[in-house]
């Protein structure tokens, strides 16, 4: 392929009004992409971006910092054609953390202080997050603060010295209340259902094991919008930094992506926000129904895939979606079991979504690994089957591919695939699946019924219906006795 022409970044403006938390590849490839493009557009320079990880990924803060917090992103419609954009709307990389005893005002503390500062700074009018759905440390079933999580329990002891996304927010917005500045807008980018209102709880419930009267200014005075944020951001690999550097992009930090990108937002910012609407951002009154209908349609097949794909040895999405069988589930499962408990505004085609989400998943230039989706199940699957199924249970229907799905999570969680090979189960619970598998293993029965009870994951009205249980069941022992093919023939 030719290499196409660079869109190069404007020069840095100095100026910060969004404080990001969760510097990793989706940040980089969305909201910094519709960042970089408004302030090209507009050459509004009040937007520049600090951008913080919170416990992992030091190298690449200290990776943008060595390069200037330039980066570049590659955005695929298909092999043959590639957008190349250099970014440079993040104007400073900061590193809050570690885990473990806080040990004094070494290197990391003075980034959390830094981190900080910037998030009290009357000039940051926006704090964004992508920490995934394990840094709110929320119950995934319920959306309550887990305060029993050693996490959680530290930054109740030491609110000042935070370690959690939470943590820092409550400690950023105290310091605020203090000084009278007014409190910036929180905007939870992942994929969580009502992430505004699950970042919202989080901090307010942790505030009040502070000071009461912080948490009620926090829940009266802040604003946590809700959006849905959707753009195909796989982790790099060796061969996507082999492709740029035959661009003539030679770049650590680079990200490679779909050229699809979606972000629809409530428009509740009280302390203003870029005029993204003009780069294409749909700012709602409600969000709740894109996001949900994004959570089941695309990430509910993207975990179908990735739970049965990963026990039949498939590596990736797209050798996925080439596996006949395996895209005919995904498409019955879009259409007969999440497409029906959706409720869209007039001129959505339920249909249409699903055909392009995939047309999306069979991009050949992306190598998305099915491992990666896989990760974190447990505070995944609530929202992406388990409530859909529930609405199904609670109408007197049934989810076969959801109940099919269950089964592969679980056999998933035993860390090795049909063939025998092993993988490591990257998942808050995994030391939990370990017992289960090691207690109930060798009786289905029992290891079916033990992960239905988990009441954080599973909604208990789900687990009662029988008639769900007894599908896992039967696909768990289809499964893993007959393989994928016969699995998939029994439905
Ligand atoms: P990544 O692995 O590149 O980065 C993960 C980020 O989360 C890092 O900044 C890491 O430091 C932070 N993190 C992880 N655990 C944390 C914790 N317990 N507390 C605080 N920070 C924590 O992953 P990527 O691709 O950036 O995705 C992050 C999230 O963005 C996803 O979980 C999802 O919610 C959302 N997202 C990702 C998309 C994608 O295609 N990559 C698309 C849509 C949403
Ligand atoms: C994926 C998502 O990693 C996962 O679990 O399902 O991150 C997916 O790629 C994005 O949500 C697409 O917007």
């Amino acid at each position: 392929m030719m290499a196409p022409k660079l869109i190069e970044a404007k020069p840095r403006s100095g100026r910060i009004g969004i404080v990001h938390l969760g510097l990793g590849a989706f940040h980089r490839a969305h909201q910094a992409v519709y960042l970089e493009r408004y302030r090209q557009r507009s050459g509004d320079g009040e937007w520049g971006v600090c951008s913080a990880n919170l416990r992992s990924s030091v190298g690449l803060v200290d990776g943008l910092r060595a390069a200037g917090q330039r980066y570049h992103v590659a955005e695929y419609a298909d092999s043959d054609s590639v957008t190349l954009r250099e970014i440079g709307v993040i104007e400073e990389t900061l590193f809050s953390g570690r885990d473990g005893a806080d040990e004094g005002m070494d290197s990391w503390g003075r980034d959390r202080e830094a981190l900080l500062a910037r998030m009290a700074s009357a000039d940051t009018r926006v704090v964004t997050l992508t920490v995934t759905e394990k840094g709110y440390f929320l119950n995934p079933a319920s959306g309550e603060l887990r305060v029993d999580d050693p996490m959680i329990i530290g930054d109740i002891a030491s609110p000042q010295q935070p370690r959690t996304a939470p943590g820092l927010l409550v400690e950023a917005l105290a310091r605020r209340h203090e000084a009278g500045i007014a409190p910036f807008t929180v905007l939870s980018c992942d994929n969580m259902p009502d992430n505004g209102k699950r970042t919202r709880q989080a901090v307010v419930q942790l505030a009040e094991h502070r000071d009461a009267t912080l948490a009620s200014w926090i829940a009266s005075e802040v604003a946590f919008p809700c959006s849905m944020v959707d753009r195909i951001v796989p982790a790099m690999t060796d061969a996507d930094f082999e492709r740029l550097a035959a661009l003539g992009v030679t770049d650590p930090n680079a990200v490679v992506c779909e050229a699809f990108t979606q972000w629809v937002v409530e428009d509740n910012f009280p302390q203003g926000r870029p005029g993204w609407e003009a780069e294409g951002v749909e700012m709602v009154a409600d969000v709740a129904p894109f996001e949900i209908m994004k959570l089941r349609m695309l990430n509910g097949s993207h975990s179908l895939l990735a739970y049965l794909g990963a026990l039949a040895g498939i590596e990736t999405v797209y050798d996925g979606i080439n596996h006949v069988e395996l895209r005919a589930l995904l498409r019955r499962y879009m259409l007969e079991e999440a497409a029906p408990t959706l409720e869209m505004p007039e001129g959505i085609d339920l249909d249409a979504y699903a055909d392009s989400l995939l047309a999306r998943f069979a991009n050949d230039s992306l190598r998305h690994r099915l491992q990666q989706i896989a990760m974190d199940g447990s505070q995944k699957l609530p929202q992406r089957w388990l409530s859909g199924a529930l609405e199904r249970s609670a109408a007197g229907q049934t989810s076969p591919c959801v109940a099919l799905g269950v089964a592969a999570w679980i056999r998933y969680t035993a860390g090795q695939d049909l063939q025998g090979n092993s993988y490591l189960v990257d998942d808050p619970l995994a030391k939990r699946f370990a017992e289960l598998h090691q207690m109930h293993g060798s009786d289905p029965r029992a290891l079916v019924a033990a992960y239905l009870a988990m009441d954080d994951v599973v909604p208990n009205a789900l687990a009662q219906d029988d008639a769900f249980a007894q599908a896992v069941l039967v696909a768990y022992q289809t499964l893993t006795q007959g393989g994928l093919r016969e699995a998939l023939a029994g439905l």
